[in-house]
């Protein structure tokens, strides 16, 4: 997978040239590069924003730099360009597989009331196009939703996790949180690991965790809890 990034902070990105893509690099499965939008300014300042068209707050940003960036980084491929936007559709585990399938992802960082709509409007001939928000809060700008959607769509390249089988069971791929978990000390301050997990009895232990499991999505997340969760086995009543 090739990833460009582009951004008027490329300092704030410049880590993921280095340790995450480090491991993925080293096994060749990823080539990641970030990209200062004002690079493609040529003015005095090297200006990047400017009032918006009918008055409010704030700056928006130009569309010439984004067009010259995204011409030359779409130069030899159709990649997925990525808006990062608070008004963008919700990022979540599906959204992260999909785009794990990808050969080459463009991220198009915006910063302060957004980018001139018609560059969004004129993206579709570059490639393909989504609007992506982190969740339902106000960032200062997309170059930290970049880092977290290239975060979890690294960890799904095939052949970038030492033990795939860690990937099936967490939080999300199945529309259920994980489990709680627990290591040695067997009583630690008091607290004990609950006795099911040293009983030795591996359906017992299935039950419980995926009994826990249920209860912790219904308690903190009711929005993902299915019928399909709830059989016979664990038929979780969720106090009010
Ligand atoms: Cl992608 N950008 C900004 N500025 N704020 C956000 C966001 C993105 N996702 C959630 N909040």
């Amino acid at each position: 997978m090739r990833i460009d990034i582009v951004s008027i902070f490329p300092d704030y990105l410049a880590p993921l040239e280095l340790s995450l893509p480090g491991k993925a690099r080293d096994k060749g499965l990823l080539d990641i590069a970030v990209h200062d939008l004002r690079r493609w300014t040529y003015d005095r300042h090297r200006t990047v924003d400017d009032t918006p068209y009918g008055g409010g707050a704030g700056m928006v940003m130009k569309p010439e730099p984004w067009g010259e960036a995204l011409d030359e980084l779409t130069a030899d491929s159709t990649p997925t360009i990525i808006f990062t936007t608070p008004s963008g559709e919700p990022f979540t585990q599906k959204v992260a597989r999909e785009l794990s399938t990808e050969q080459h992802l463009v991220f198009a960082c915006g910063r302060y009331e957004g980018i001139d709509q018609r560059v969004i409007d004129h993206a579709s001939q570059w490639g393909r196009v989504r609007e992506t928000s982190l969740g339902d809060y106000v960032l200062n700008g997309g170059e930290v939703a970049a880092l977290a959607v290239t975060e979890a769509v690294v960890r799904l390249l095939p052949g970038f996790m030492g033990n795939p089988d860690s990937l099936v069971e967490e939080s999300h791929e199945d529309g259920l949180l994980e489990y709680p978990v627990y290591t040695k000390p067997a009583a630690w301050r008091g607290h004990e690991v609950p006795a099911v997990l040293m009983s030795g009895n591996h359906g017992a232990i299935a039950a419980w965790r995926h009994e826990q499991r249920v209860e912790r999505t219904a308690r903190r997340r009711p929005d993902l809890v299915h019928a399909s969760h709830l059989d016979e086995q664990s038929s979780v009543r969720v106090a009010t």
